[in-house]
Formats: structure tokens, C-alpha cells, sequence
């Protein structure tokens, strides 16, 4: 077929960019950014630019899976004995004990109509409120702080609100990383506004703060207080709006009585910063024309997640910085249609359209509107306490839909086993590989990115409706269909003979009846259509029936969606993070995103260049933390939490202060054995129950795993990867990536106290094809030194290094050239383990800085030493002249590099 294009959009973070699907009808072929959509008129960042590249078909979920007994392995069935089978035992299970039994937890990554389905089919139809998110992870505090302070969850800003502001706050959110092509938006303003301000506030110092002209490293979890204390200045400087307080608001004279007690040195104190500092940043906030703050998971991920929100929006109610361009508290969603969730009522404690799942009149009307009698009473369960149910045998079935739970929730250790438990665990994923999917008793074959139809909500409330451009792999099917074929076979048994409640044919007919339930709510979308969306483009809500226009910003008119209609000042007094830093655990571990990573890699880790700009899971800890433990880059430590532990090499950073450690959120059990998620704690806020995931007490154990082993191969990397990840599972640290960009390999490397058995080296070696054929191999068992290298065509294909492993950057490198020469051979069949003197030694291979272009630091760092700047490297070495996301790191390697030496004269 032709190659032609669909608009889309991405689907990885909030920002919801635009993007075109260029296809011939059966496979998506490239993707560029659709420059009409006005999330980013045409940019894309390094994930979103290359989503072609990623989702390797081979690690795809094809055809329905179903295990019958526990101890058993999962096998190929059709749809209808899958959907047949679970029909059954949910029946049966809400038959025996009861409709809270069972339970759904979702994701901020399905479309509004997957949602919407699933919502229909757990509160209606089962009837129980146990349907949940891994929203609950990421933006329920904001969802309470929106709704506690303004009335109704209604991020009330519009994108546009970066360029024109003249005060900006980026609260707990590396948007560099995170939501990188608002980050080009927010560059470029400030680049043709230097008068602009921007205000960092992060513990770590991210490149985020590349733009920061001021960056306040505050302590973990101390945000509550720092707000405070700026509200504090702002009533003792008269920085306020006392119109709009009187006119629209309510509550401070209660708030005025608490902050009055945090005065600037209590909070400088408090948060670790200088009290010049503080005051710079009130008056800042308290004198700017307009401003604007972003947030996201260092505020939400907290156990005080709620009062951080309300707190920050404290700020916006006393300046009356909100409904005017370039004003207000804007929240940054972290999944594509995390907002999509929260309006189709996909938390517990929610109901579509906005609505309180503990409210009898809206539970009323969301029943008489699907045609039941009543929705249930009893409240449902949030993600941590489902998990916890699971344990305690409540939860017998468990219906799981795009999200990873055993990699992505806190305390791993508890949620494997509490998996484990559940009787029946049913999986709608997209890739077979995941860490939850060896938890399945039935695993569903779901569409992915470019293969369903539907419609998302950005972070500034705009809907945008997702085309499908090629048909899903396999049997795969769209969620929304998944659902509705499994809600109609239940409700066969459950209401037989009345009619269907879920006669759906496709997405739209979803989208038309979700959005009666939003018409005369705050979020109103009756105005919608996807027929509308495709005419005049995505929309941001409200839009009632009868608009001609979305909505840019909301509360321009001081109205809130309060009883009072006033917005409402919150005063939490400042309670600390959950594990402070002691004796027994005196590191606090802060977890977040990486540049070219998507959560748990299910996507991204099919992709070599994925790994280019970081190869594998790194402890950051401040250079002289590691100097005090007498470590050094590349040492492997037990980090030890409560909860778990996991073993890990150290980096020293010094963009992480003394006493604080930085780890990727990314990596689980699959590709690090035992995952970052063994450490975390699931402590949750009282009011979102949204978990602790930004901070656990830890410590550094030193451990003694003498024998190593490096193993790289190219081809078939997937299907190793099934194979070698299981084998490695007895040896104390287990680490896999992928590299190479032309051809992909896979890269495992792995510690233990002593050499295993030989047949596990022996098995590992046959998967490695380095067990026949043209092997070169030395083996020293006495020393307990083994090297294989597999030569094809004067080409190293694989390499296995068993014992000790010092020269595996050489021969990484001599792979990457392609080379395999004499020198490489004589070292081979010599008891040598170091790689040759020439070769100049272990020096790791080179990471890519720029991935759109495959720029690696070396050349940058020689082009600054030759006195390049930005343009000039832009120019010479095309590194950054692309999506931009790597030009935060550049400019702050042109910052820190040193300068040419001056010529004397
Ligand atoms: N590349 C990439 N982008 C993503 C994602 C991804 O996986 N990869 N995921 C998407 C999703 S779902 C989300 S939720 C967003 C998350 O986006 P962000 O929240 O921006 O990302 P994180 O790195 O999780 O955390 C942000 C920052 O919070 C800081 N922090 C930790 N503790 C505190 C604290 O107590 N106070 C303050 N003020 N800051 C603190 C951390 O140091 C970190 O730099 O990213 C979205 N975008
Ligand atoms: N330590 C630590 N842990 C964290 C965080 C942190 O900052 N630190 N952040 C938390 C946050 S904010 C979030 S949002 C979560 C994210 O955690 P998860 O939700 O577990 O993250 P993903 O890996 O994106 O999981 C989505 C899954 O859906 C699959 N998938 C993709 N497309 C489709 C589709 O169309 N249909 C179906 N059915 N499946 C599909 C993917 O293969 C993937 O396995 O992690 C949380 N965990
Ligand atoms: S910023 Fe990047 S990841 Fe986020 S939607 Fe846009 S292209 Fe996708
Ligand atoms: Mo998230």
C-alpha cells in the first residue's frame, strides 16, 4: 500500500503533542509532529520522535493466555474461551463473595472510552467501586488539592500561560525530562523575554534548572513549609491582592494565624535553604505582573501531597494570580490521558463527569442515567489498599489494564506476594514482557499506540481524538472492545435477559454517552464529537453543547465551583516526609524520570537508542557521600530500605546534596533483579492516598560479589532476553540493556559471591551462541576466568566474560567498530584478563547525548575544549538542532566544561 499519514497523538506524557503516523496502511514507518495541534505545532522530544523505533513486535502480546491452575503455565486460547473463563469466575466470585471481591485497577494511559467502559462495567453492572488507577500514584493529590482549594479538578491554565508569564514556578517537576516540549515552549519564551523569571524548586539540581534563575534545593518533602513561609513574606510585605481576596475568596484569617509561625528562619531552616533565598522568591512571586507555577510528582508523590497543592495554591488566591493570562496554579499531568481519567470518574472515590462516588445524589444521577437502580454504598478501595486486600484474601479477582503494578508500586516485595495470592489475575497488556504479566492467570492481547481509535485530555483540558493508522498485531483488540466483550458475557450471567448495557459498536458511540454525563458540570464536553474534533481540531473543555469554542482559562470571572462560589485558602500546618533521615538509615532516597525512558520500559526498553543516554540503573550520591564510604563510580552497594533491598552500582553527582540519593524510577525486576521498587514505601496521604514514592529511608550495605560476568549479543534480542533473564535470577546482581543503534544487542551484567555451577554457564553460554561454531574461548577454571568471543565474517557477534570482567569496554568498543583483529585474538587465548595496554584501558564506551542526531559526549565535551558554543555545536555537530531535548545537558556542559586555556602572550 501507499505510505500515508494519520494525526494522532503521543503516547507517553501530558503534554499530549500532535503527532503524524506515517504508515502504508499495515505498518507505522515514522512519526513526526503534527503542526497543527496546539500542544506543540509540530515539536516532538526525543520519546515522542522516536515512537517507531520502539515496541519491537517480537515482545508484543498476540494472542489471549490462560493459565488453570497456579502452577501451571499459561497457554494460547481464542477470545471466547478467555473472555468466557473470566466471565465465569467473576460471576462466580461475586456470586460467593459478593461484588466487592473483585476489583479493576487502570491507567492514565487508556483512552477516555476505555475508561468510561470500564467504569460503566465495575460500578454498574458488578456493582462495586473497587476500580482504581495507577492515577492513584501520580495525580491524586492534585486532584484534591484542586478540588479542596478551587471547588472542582480543573487545571484552570492554558499552554499558552508559559509564554506569556512573567513569573514562573516549577515546583517538584523536571520538566526538561518530563514534559519536554512545554520545556522548548518555556525555553523559547524566556530566551525572547529575558526579563522573565524562573524559579526552580527541586532538592536535586536538574536540568530543569539549566533555566532557573533561582533554584531552591530544598530539603524532601519540606515544600508545605516553604509555601508557608512565602505566604508569610507576601502578608508581612503586602505583597497580596486584598480585592480579590475579599471579592473571591474565603479562609485566611485561619491560614493568616498559622503562618504566622513560620517565620523565614524556622523555614530557611526547615527546608535547607538561605533566608535571602526565601525572601527573593516572595517577592518575586509577590511583585511579577503574572504568575505562574507547574507542578507534578514532587508535590503529588507525598505523604503530605495534598497540603503541598493547596498550599502553592494558597499563593495564587492571596496574589490573585489566577484566571488571567499567564496566571495560576497549573498542574502538569503526567500520562497522555491521566485527565481523562479523573473526568470519566476513574479513581475509587470518583464517579463520572466529576462526580463523589460517596455522594448520594450523584450516585443517583449517574444510575438513573445508565439505567440501574442504584450504584453502590460501600466505598471502594484505592490502589495501596487493593493491593493490601489482595493480601488479606478480600480481592479474589483482580482485572489489570495497562499498567505494570509489579514494577511501578511501592514496596515490591508485598505486591509480588499479594499477586501471587490473588486467586485470579487478568492482564489486558500490550507486551507480554512485563513484570505483572508473569503474574496473569489470563493475559489479553491489547491494541496499542497507533492502533486504536478514542480521544484524550492533555494537561491543559484539551481533548484531542486519537485515529487509529494500522490494525493492532496478532489478535490483539482495542481496550474499549476488550472490555465490552467481557462486560456483555457477564452481564449474561449477571442480568440475564434484560437488556445489554453495554451495546457499544465503537469509540464513538462511547464518547456520545459518556459526555451526557458531563453535560451542566464544570467540565461539560456535550458540545463534543469526534466529528467536531476532526473539523476544528482538539478542543479544551468545558465546551457545551452549542460552543463554537473551547475554554482557555478558567475562572476569569473569580467565580469558583465552591457552595460559595469562593475559592477557599487551605491551612495544613507542615508535617514532615514519613522517613527522616537516622542512624539506621541515613540516606533519604528520592526516585524520578530519565530523559529517554518511558516508566517500565515495556515500550522504550525495546530500543536500543533508548539506553544511549543512560545504559543502566546508576545510585546518585553526592561525590562526598561516596568518598565517606570509602566507594567509587561503578562500585555495587546493597541499598537497603525497610521494606527491601536492592544492589545497584554508585555514581557520585553532585546535583543531589549530601545525604540524599537519586534513583531512576524506571528499572524493574526484569531489568534490574529485584527493581528500585523493592526500597519504596507505600505510606500514603491521608486524603489522596497517593503514596510516598519521592522519599524512603535507606542505607548503603557494602557487598563482596568478586565474580562477574559481562555477556553482549547481537540479534534476536527479545527472545534472549526471555531466555537469559530467568537463567541469571541465582546470582546476586542482574542488570540488562540494550545498546547499539545500527545493530542492537543485548548487554547483561552480573555479581555473585562466587562462580555458580558450571551448567548455568554452560546454558547461559548456548543462548549466547557461544556454545558451537566460530568461538574463540579461554578458560582458567583455577581462577575462575572464562572468555568467549564469537567471531562471523571478522565481526564480533557475541562476548561472555565470566570471573572477572576488566576488559569489557574494549571489547564492547571493538564490537561497536566492528573490528575483531589479531591483537583481539592473541589477548583472547592468553591468561589475561586486562585488555590490552594499547588499548587504552577501561574506559566505558561513550554515552549519546543527542539522540535524534546520535551525538556522544566525547564529541561535544572536544568541541567545547576547541571553544564551540551552542550554535557553533548545533551547526558542526547537529547535536540539538532536532527535538531539543538534549539542550539543557549541552548548555550545562558548556557551563561546566572547562574554558580553552588563553594563549599567553
Ligand atoms: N522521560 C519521561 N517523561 C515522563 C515520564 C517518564 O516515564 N519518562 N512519565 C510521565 C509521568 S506519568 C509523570 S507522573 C511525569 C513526572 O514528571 P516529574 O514529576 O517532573 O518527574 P520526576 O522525575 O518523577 O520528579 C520530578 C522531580 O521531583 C523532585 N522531588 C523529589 N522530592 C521532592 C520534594 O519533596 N519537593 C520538591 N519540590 N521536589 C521533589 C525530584 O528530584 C525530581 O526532579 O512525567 C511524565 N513524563
Ligand atoms: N519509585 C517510583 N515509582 C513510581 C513512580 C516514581 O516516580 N518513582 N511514578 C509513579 C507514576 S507517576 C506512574 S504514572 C506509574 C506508572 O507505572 P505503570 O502504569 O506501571 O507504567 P507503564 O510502564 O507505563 O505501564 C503501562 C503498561 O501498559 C502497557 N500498554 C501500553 N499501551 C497499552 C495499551 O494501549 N493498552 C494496554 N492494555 N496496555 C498498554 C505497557 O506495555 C505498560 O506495561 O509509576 C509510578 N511508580
Ligand atoms: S513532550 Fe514528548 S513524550 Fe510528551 S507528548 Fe510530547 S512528544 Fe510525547
Ligand atoms: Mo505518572
Amino acid at each position: 500500500m501507499e505510505r500515508q499519514s494519520t494525526a494522532s497523538t503521543c503516547c507517553y506524557c501530558g503534554v499530549g503533542c500532535g503527532v503524524l503516523i506515517e504508515h502504508d496502511g499495515r505498518q507505522i514507518l515514522g512519526v513526526s509532529g503534527d503542526p497543527a495541534h496546539p500542544a506543540n505545532f509540530g515539536r516532538l522530544c526525543s520519546k515522542g520522535a522516536s515512537l517507531h523505533l520502539t515496541g519491537d513486535p517480537t515482545a508484543r502480546a498476540l494472542y489471549p493466555q490462560l493459565r488453570l491452575g497456579k502452577t501451571l503455565a499459561r497457554s494460547r486460547c481464542d477470545w471466547d474461551s478467555a473472555l468466557d473463563h473470566a466471565a465465569e469466575v467473576f460471576a462466580r466470585t461475586i456470586a460467593e463473595h459478593g461484588p466487592d471481591s473483585v476489583a479493576f485497577y487502570l491507567s492514565g494511559q487508556l483512552l477516555t472510552e476505555d475508561y468510561y467502559a470500564f467504569n460503566k462495567l465495575a460500578r454498574a453492572l458488578v456493582g462495586t467501586h473497587n476500580i482504581d488507577s495507577n492515577s492513584r500514584l501520580c495525580m491524586s493529590s492534585a486532584v484534591v488539592g484542586y478540588k479542596r482549594s478551587l471547588g472542582a479538578d480543573a487545571p484552570p491554565c492554558n499552554y499558552e500561560d508559559l509564554e506569556q508569564s512573567d513569573c514562573v514556578m516549577i515546583v517538584g517537576s523536571n520538566m526538561a525530562y518530563a514534559h519536554p516540549v512545554l520545556f522548548r515552549r518555556l525555553e523559547q519564551a524566556k530566551s525572547q523575554r529575558p526579563a522573565m523569571k524562573v524559579i526552580v524548586i527541586d532538592p536535586r539540581r536538574t536540568d530543569t534548572c539549566d533555566l532557573a534563575d533561582l533554584h531552591l534545593a530544598i530539603l524532601p518533602g519540606t515544600d508545605v513549609a516553604l509555601f508557608h513561609g512565602i505566604l508569610h513574606l507576601l502578608l508581612w510585605e503586602d505583597w497580596i491582592d486584598r480585592d480579590f481576596i475579599q471579592a473571591h475568596t474565603e479562609g485566611l484569617a485561619e491560614l493568616k494565624a498559622l503562618v504566622r509561625d513560620y517565620t523565614p528562619a524556622l523555614v530557611a531552616q526547615l527546608c535547607g535553604i538561605g533566608i535571602e533565598q526565601l525572601q527573593q522568591c516572595a517577592q518575586w512571586i509577590g511583585t511579577a505582573p503574572s504568575f505562574l507555577s507547574l507542578w507534578c510528582m514532587g508535590l503529588n508523590q507525598s505523604s503530605a501531597g495534598s497540603a503541598k497543592n493547596s498550599a502553592l495554591i494558597n499563593l495564587h488566591l492571596a496574589t490573585g494570580q489566577i484566571g488571567r493570562p499567564g496566571a495560576g496554579p497549573f498542574s502538569l499531568t503526567g500520562q497522555p490521558n491521566a485527565m481523562g481519567g479523573r473526568e470519566t470518574g476513574s479513581l475509587s472515590n470518583l464517579l463520572p463527569g466529576h462526580r463523589e462516588a460517596a455522594n448520594p445524589g450523584d450516585r443517583a444521577e449517574v444510575a438513573s442515567y445508565w439505567g440501574v437502580e442504584r450504584l453502590p454504598e460501600t466505598p471502594g478501595l484505592s490502589a495501596i489498599e487493593l493491593f493490601e486486600q489482595l493480601h488479606s484474601g478480600r480481592i479474589k479477582a483482580l482485572w489489570i489494564a495497562c499498567t505494570n503494578p509489579a514494577q511501578s508500586l511501592p514496596d515490591q516485595n508485598r505486591v509480588r506476594a499479594a499477586l501471587l495470592k490473588c486467586p485470579f489475575v487478568v492482564l489486558q497488556e500490550a507486551f507480554a514482557t512485563t513484570e505483572t504479566a508473569a503474574f496473569a492467570d489470563l493475559l489479553l492481547p491489547a491494541a496499542s499506540w497507533g492502533e486504536k481509535e478514542g480521544s484524550v485530555t492533555n494537561s491543559e483540558r484539551r481533548v484531542s481524538h486519537v485515529r487509529q493508522a494500522v490494525p493492532p498485531p496478532g489478535e490483539a483488540r482495542a481496550d474499549w472492545a476488550i472490555t465490552l466483550d467481557f462486560a456483555q458475557r457477564l452481564e449474561r450471567r449477571l442480568r440475564p435477559g434484560l437488556p445489554s448495557l453495554f451495546a457499544f459498536e465503537n469509540a464513538h458511540q462511547l464518547f456520545d454517552e459518556y459526555k451526557g454525563l458531563t453535560r451542566g458540570r464544570d467540565l461539560d464536553l456535550s458540545g463534543l464529537s469526534f466529528e467536531l474534533l476532526d473539523r476544528l481540531g482538539p478542543q479544551q473543555w468545558p465546551f457545551p453543547e452549542g460552543a463554537d469554542h473551547g475554554t482557555p482559562r478558567l475562572y476569569g470571572d473569580g467565580v469558583f465551583p465552591t457552595p460559595t462560589g469562593r475559592a477557599r485558602f487551605v491551612g495544613d500546618p507542615y508535617v514532615a516526609a514519613r522517613e527522616q533521615r537516622e542512624a539506621r538509615f541515613p540516606l533519604t532516597l528520592i526516585t524520578g524520570r530519565l530523559r529517554d525512558q518511558w516508566h517500565g520500559m515495556s515500550r522504550t526498553g525495546t530500543a536500543a537508542q533508548a539506553f544511549g543516554h543512560v545504559g543502566e540503573a546508576l545510585l546518585s550520591l553526592h561525590p562526598d557521600d561516596l568518598r565517606r564510604q570509602h566507594l567509587q563510580d561503578g562500585d555495587l552497594v546493597s541499598l537497603k530500605s525497610r521494606r527491601g533491598s536492592v544492589i545497584v552500582p554508585v555514581t557520585g553527582d553532585d546535583s543531589v546534596r549530601p545525604g540524599q540519593a537519586f534513583l531512576p524510577m524506571h528499572w524493574g525486576d526484569r531489568f534490574l533483579k529485584g527493581g528500585v521498587n523493592a526500597v519504596t514505601q507505600p505510606a500514603f496521604d491521608p486524603l489522596s492516598k497517593q503514596p510516598e514514592l519521592k522519599h524512603s529511608g535507606v542505607r548503603l550495605e557494602p557487598v563482596h560479589l568478586p565474580w562477574q560476568l559481562f555477556a553482549l549479543v547481537e540479534g534476536d534480542v527479545q527472545a534472549r532476553f526471555q531466555a537469559l533473564r530467568p537463567l541469571c535470577e541465582s546470582l546476586a546482581y542482574v542488570s540488562l540493556a540494550l545498546t547499539g543503534r545500527e545493530r542492537p544487542a543485548l548487554v547483561i551484567r552480573a555479581a555473585h559471591l562466587q562462580a555458580p555451577e558450571s551448567q548455568l554457564l554452560a546454558a547461559i553460554d548456548q543462548h549466547l551462541g557461544l556454545d558451537a561454531g566460530p568461538v574463540l574461548a579461554y578458560d582458567d577454571p583455577r581462577r575462575a576466568i572464562g572468555k568467549r568471543v564469537r567471531i562471523e565474517q571478522e565481526r564480533i557477534t557475541a562476548i561472555r566474560l565470566a570471573g572477572e570482567t576488566l576488559a569489557r569496554h574494549w571489547l564492547q568498543q571493538l564490537w561497536l567498530e566492528g573490528r575483531a583483529d589479531e591483537q583481539l585474538r592473541r589477548w583472547l587465548l592468553a591468561p589475561l584478563s586486562t585488555p590490552p595496554q594499547a588499548s587504552g584501558l577501561g574506559e566505558p564506551a561513550d554515552r549519546t547525548l543527542c539522540n535524534c542526531k546520535n551525538v556522544g559526549y566525547r564529541a561535544v565535551q572536544a568541541g567545547i575544549a576547541a571553544g564551540l558554543d551552542l550554535g557553533q555545536l548545533r551547526q558542526q555537530l547537529g547535536c540539538g538542532s532536532q527535538c531539543g531535548s538534549c539542550v539543557p545537558e549541552i548548555k550545562r556542559l558548556l557551563a561546566t566544561t572547562a574554558q580553552p586555556l588563553a594563549i599567553p602572550v
